[in-house]
């Protein structure tokens, strides 16, 4: 059973996942949301998030909603799980596939907008303070198609738009915008960490958006995760995250988290964890496709149980003598030492400029980052 203290959520979207597969139906039956609530706090999870149609079918009466939404919430109270996140599902009808906030037919783009303001809706009513943004379809393969700079306008306009709403409401929900960059677009707007934080700046509001990282993406995009979440955490901006694990090179997996890029996923932990960082630890990931039910549940167990096996190899690596020894060589704490310990006006500057500085010696210093990263390894294999 998962310790209290770590928040692990999962997407209804997730233990929901049919294995359906550009080649291939489902392997799975659909599962109601209401199991998946029980079955998730029974074994230890603090809470669900989802996309507006993952509760609600689409075309659904305003009655059939209220009824699905009033036994959902029985089944949230009877197990004590929240819901922290929500998001609004602008990928699957036809209708956004040119884009949703960025689609060339601003009637499309205007009905984008008003899904996500009813999604809003449902999601503050179950109690949730941070919305997704994951532009699914906001991109292009032929790019004669698209004028970049003008969508950029409208995915900031559109995004603007739900901040406006969510100030007249007075709601307490902050955004957090999901980068990806390829799949299912050939190419999609916002594709890496980086140029998301640079759109963010741009905004009529950007206290109120920051970032939701996903492990796969930024592995898809060959960057490291670990860097991305740690620039998003230095930003302030690292409002959501999205763990699960993936190959470089590939398509997005969406794998059990750790089950690939063991190494990554432990400096992960090691970061969200040394960095006491608040949020929700939400496994947007799927089992396996050859999975049943009982498979789905190994997996969220696996996420779950992996993380903190992971937390505590990131405690140990703190109390090992051997690993404090090659970070004391390897200097890692001097690098909380600033550069100009007396600041930036002209004199520290000069006096940078006329230290004496000797090349030999510096040069020919070893940092000891063989034995430090053996060490690591070490830890992680289970022998020390
Ligand atoms: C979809 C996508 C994810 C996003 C979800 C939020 S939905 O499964 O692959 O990366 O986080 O819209
Ligand atoms: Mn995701
Ligand atoms: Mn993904």
């Amino acid at each position: 059973m998962p310790e209290a203290e770590v928040r692990f959520t999962f997407g209804l979207w997730t233990v929901g996942n049919r294995g359906r597969d550009p080649f291939g139906f489902e392997t799975r039956p659909s599962l109601d949301p209401v199991e998946a609530v029980h079955k998730l706090a029974e074994l230890g999870a603090y809470g669900v998030n989802l996309h507006d149609d993952d509760l609600i079918p689409p075309g659904s009466t305003a009655a059939e909603r209220d009824s699905i939404v009033a036994r959902f919430r029985d089944a949230l109270e009877q197990t004590g799980m929240r819901v922290p996140m929500a998001t609004t599902n602008l990928f699957s009808h036809p209708v956004f596939k040119e884009g949703a906030f960025t689609a060339n037919d601003p009637k499309v783009r205007r009905y984008a907008v008003a899904k996500t303001l009813d999604s809003i809706d449902l999601g503050v009513e179950l109690g949730a303070s941070v919305y997704v943004m994951w532009g699914g379809r906001e991109g292009v393969e032929c790019d004669a198609a698209k004028d970049l700079r003008a969508a950029l306008d409208r995915y900031a306009e559109g995004v603007n738009l739900c901040c406006a709403y969510v100030r007249d409401q007075g709601y307490d929900l902050r955004f957090a915008l999901e980068p990806k960059p390829n799949e299912p677009r050939g190419d999609m707007l916002l594709p890496t960490v980086g140029h998301a934080l640079a759109f963010i700046n741009e905004l009529a509001f950007p206290e109120m958006v920051g970032l939701n990282p996903e492990f796969a993406h930024e592995t898809m995009s060959g960057l490291s995760f670990t860097h991305a979440v740690a620039q998003a955490l230095w930003h302030d901006k690292l409002f959501h995250i999205d763990l699960n694990s993936q190959r470089p090179g590939k398509y997005d997996q969406d794998f059990r988290f750790g089950s690939e890029g063991l190494r990554d996923a432990f400096y992960l932990v090691k970061l969200l964890e040394d960095s006491n960082w608040p949020g929700m630890r939400h496994f947007d990931a799927h089992a396996y496709r050859v999975e049943d039910h009982e498979g789905v549940w190994d997996f969220a167990r696996g996420c779950m149980k992996t993380y903190l096996i992971l937390k505590e190899k990131a405690a140990r690596f703190h109390d090992d003598p051997d690993i404090g020894e090659a970070l004391e060589a390897a200097k890692v704490s001097a690098i909380a030492e600033p550069t100009s310990p007396n600041g930036l006006g002209s004199e520290a500057i000069a006096a940078i400029r006329y230290e004496q500085f000797d090349l030999e010696s510096l040069g020919a210093q070893g940092y000891g980052h063989e034995r430090l990263d053996q060490l690591v390894n070490e830890l992680l294999m289970g022998v020390r």
